[in-house]
This record gives C-alpha cells, structure tokens and sequence, in this order.
C-alpha cells in the first residue's frame, strides 16, 4: 500500500481542510460507519465483502489441525491459524502503519469469490453481504482435501470515544474432520478495535479486550489484546492461554507475541516460559500468503463485488470524485427502490449461499455459546439473521450455467443501475 503523498499530509494536517472537517464530523458521528464521509484520499476500491479472504491466506495452516490425533493439540493448531490471520485481518491494508482506508460498503446481495491453490489444496471461499440494514457479510471457506471449513458473519458496532471504537458483532464457525472420528467444532468470537493516528491524519488499527475460542472437545482459548502505552507496551500485543472448557488456571499451552510480527508458544502457563517448554513459534516474514485467484472481471458474475464496483474503483484510481459519486449513486439508489418495491410486494431478498435456520436456533451457538457469552440467536437482531452456509443453494447454484452476456447486463442494470 502506498504512503500519504505531500498533498495528502498537508490536507491531513489542516490545509486542505479536508482532514480536519472529516475529524470534526467523527466527533458528532452517530455510530452508522457507512455514513461517515471521508476525504477522498482515504476513499478505498475495495469492498468489506473481500475482507472474508482474510480467514485463510495460510490454507496450509488452516487444514493442519484435521491431521493432528491428539484433542489437546488439534485446538492449539486452531489458536495458532486464529492469531496468523490476525495480521492479514487487521494490517494488511495498511502495512506501513497509518493508511487504514474507508472501504466500499457493500450492497446486499454482493459476492466475492475465489480460491487459493497450493500445497493444501483447493480451497474455496464465498462471501455474501446477506444485510445491508444493518450490515452484515456472510462467509464460508472450505479446504477441500481435508474438509476443514469455516463460516461465519460479521457486522460492526462503532462509537466515538477519543477516537473510533469498533465492537464486532458475529461468531465464526470452524469445523475440523480429524482421524479420531468425530469432527470438532470451535466457536471463534472476534476482538474489538479501535483506530489509532486519526490526529495525525495516519489511521491504523489497534485491536483490544479478549476473544475467544472454544470447542466441542473441551477447551478454551482467551487471548487479551493490548498495544503501546504512554509509558510501556509495544504495539499489536496479545498473550492468549489453551486451558480445558471451565478451568482457566490449568494452562496447557501459552502463546504471546505481536500479531503482526512474531509470536512463541510454550507448554504450560506465561510464568514458566523458558527455552525448555518452547513448543512453537510464528514468524510472518518466512510465511508468505497464498494468493486467493479472483476470475476474470468480465467473467464474474454481475452481482461479484469486483465487477459491480469497477466503475467506483476506476473513479478512486483516478481521483475522479464526480464519478465515483455518480456510479455509487447508480448502485445505492437502485438498491433502495428494489428494497422499497420487496417491501411493497411483501417479499425479500433471496440470499444465493446462505439461509437463517427455520426456528432461529443453531445447534453450536446453543451448546458453545454460554461458554463465551454469545447469545443463542447470534445477535440476529444485530446482523439482519443468524446466517448459516446453505449446501443445498450452493449444489442449486453450481447446477446452473453461468448467466449469458445479455442475461448478465440485465441483471446489472435491475439491480445495480448499471
Ligand atoms: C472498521 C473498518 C470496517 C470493518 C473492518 C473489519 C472489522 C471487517 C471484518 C474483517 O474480518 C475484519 C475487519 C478489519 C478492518 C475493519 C475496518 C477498519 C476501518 C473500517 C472503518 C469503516 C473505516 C474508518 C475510516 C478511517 C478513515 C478512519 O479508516
């Protein structure tokens, strides 16, 4: 990611006004993130709806539990994927420390597909915006060798406290085949964050509180996160501990470190770290990603967020203000009228990949859940439904051909305007 050029630091630091209204209008923000209007050089081309590929950019790391015999061991392995995504999910845009940008809010509907293949595999992604008042992005991620598959779905709750306070809604679902039988599933809940250099016109994101991760075997993981003091503290900090469901003092497994540099894992508790116990270790810098393949826009399908956004993305690579207002207004105001007119016919959005169950209830949250204080309806209310992967719509949609070119032009001009 590229670095504030002069223009931008000197609108940042007050000439051109641009930053300083921006953080005028955070201060009276109403907690609606789509709402917030930035300054145009924080304007990002790319939608929340690709975030989801952020779970998996190690597929290697996410499918090794499924080998492993041993319970104890297989949830180590989860927390271990867990805290390598943590820096794709929250530092990869802004690498440098301080480009954090505003992304496209996506429309209900909007996808983002892909895979990654490579020494694990195949491994497929789908993401949905299956809300869009609030808004939530659904997602399922599946290794195809091992059957390791993740899903989930998120939304955000922001408030303004000294800076930008983002509480995730939502839970992750990770279910984990492995040789004992059985498979395990883990309910993963998400940390907050908050946004740090916003003074300074240099947005980055510092996570903090606790997550959780828990499992059908019987155990926990907690990780606490915390970053730089005034006095102490390095920055992207966690300590995270693997103890049996119920019994957080009887540590079977430590890990601490920087999420987005290196981190150590050690049997037992913090206290007896040493050389000696020193199990594991995680160094970003010796494990590159695996890139996610993304078809073709022009072979995409209308609704895939790449294509839909094309027109908005070459407006922000070109700074072309006027056009980016004009194609954002297309897609926005021809999603409102399609929503009023659902609304007027006592119909809904048809979600392509993924359903909430008949009796709001999931078997998981049900049985997990208590353990790390979600509620059993997901926080429905919260993300417009508890969204669960739906195979059947998957199979219904990989049983029919790809929409012709004239099919795929009606569907964006209905739906998006376009
Ligand atoms: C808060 C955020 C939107 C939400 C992003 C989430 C929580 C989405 C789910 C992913 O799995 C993880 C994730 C990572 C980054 C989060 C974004 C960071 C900034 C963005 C705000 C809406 C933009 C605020 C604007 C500005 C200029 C201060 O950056």
């Amino acid at each position: 990611m590229e670095s504030a050029t002069p223009a931008q630091q000197q609108q940042a630091n007050g000439g051109g006004g641009s930053w300083g209204a921006f953080l005028k209008s955070i201060a009276s923000f109403n907690g609606d993130l789509a709402s917030l209007t930035a300054p145009p050089f924080i304007l990002s081309s790319t939608s929340l709806t690709e975030f989801s590929s952020y779970w998996c950019e190690h597929p290697s790391v996410f499918a090794a539990p499924a080998q492993e015999l041993d319970a104890a061991k297989r949830a180590l392995l989860v927390l271990k994927w867990f805290l390598t995504t943590l820096k794709q999910q929250y530092a990869s845009r802004s690498e440098q420390y301080g480009n954090e940008k505003k992304p496209l809010n996506p429309f209900l509907g909007e996808l983002f597909l892909g895979k990654w293949e490579d020494e694990a595999g195949t491994t497929e992604l789908v993401s949905e915006q299956v809300s869009h008042h609030p808004p939530a992005t659904a997602y399922s991620i599946t290794n195809l060798p091992s059957g390791v598959h993740l899903e989930g779905y998120n939304a955000q709750k922001a408030s303004f406290s000294k800076t930008i306070n983002i509480k995730q809604i939502g839970h992750a679902l990770l279910t984990v085949p492995n040789p004992s039988g059985q498979p395990d599933t883990y309910l993963i809940t998400l940390p907050s964050l908050h946004i740090e250099g916003l003074l300074f016109g240099s947005p980055f994101i510092e996570l903090d509180g606790t997550s959780y991760i828990t499992s059908s075997t019987g155990f926990t993981a907690k990780v606490d996160y915390s970053g730089k003091g005034w006095l102490s503290g390095k920055k992207n900090t966690f300590a995270a501990s693997l103890y049996p469901t119920g019994r957080e003092k009887d540590v079977l497994f430590n890990i601490a470190g920087q999420w987005t540099k290196t981190f150590e894992i050690h049997s037992g508790p913090a206290k007896h770290n040493s050389k000696d116990n020193l199990v594991g270790s995680w160094d970003p810098d010796k494990s590159p990603i695996s890139e996610l393949i993304v078809a073709p826009i022009e072979t995409q399908h209308p609704l895939e967020s790449r294509r839909a956004w094309a027109k908005v993305a070459a407006g922000i690579a070109k700074g072309d203000l006027d056009l980016v207002g004009q194609e954002k207004s297309k897609i926005e105001n021809t999603q409102r009228e399609l929503r009023n007119k659902e609304k007027a016919e006592g119909r809904q959005w048809q979600r392509r990949y993924f359903s909430v169950p008949a009796d709001g209830r999931d078997a998981a949250l049900v049985s997990l859940g208590p353990v790390v204080g979600l509620a059993e309806h997901g926080d429905a209310d919260k993300t417009g439904g508890l969204w669960r992967f739906d195979t059947a719509k998957l199979e219904q949609v990989r049983s029919q051909p790809p929409p012709s070119e004239d099919e795929a032009a009606k569907i964006a001009r209905e739906l998006l305007g376009q």
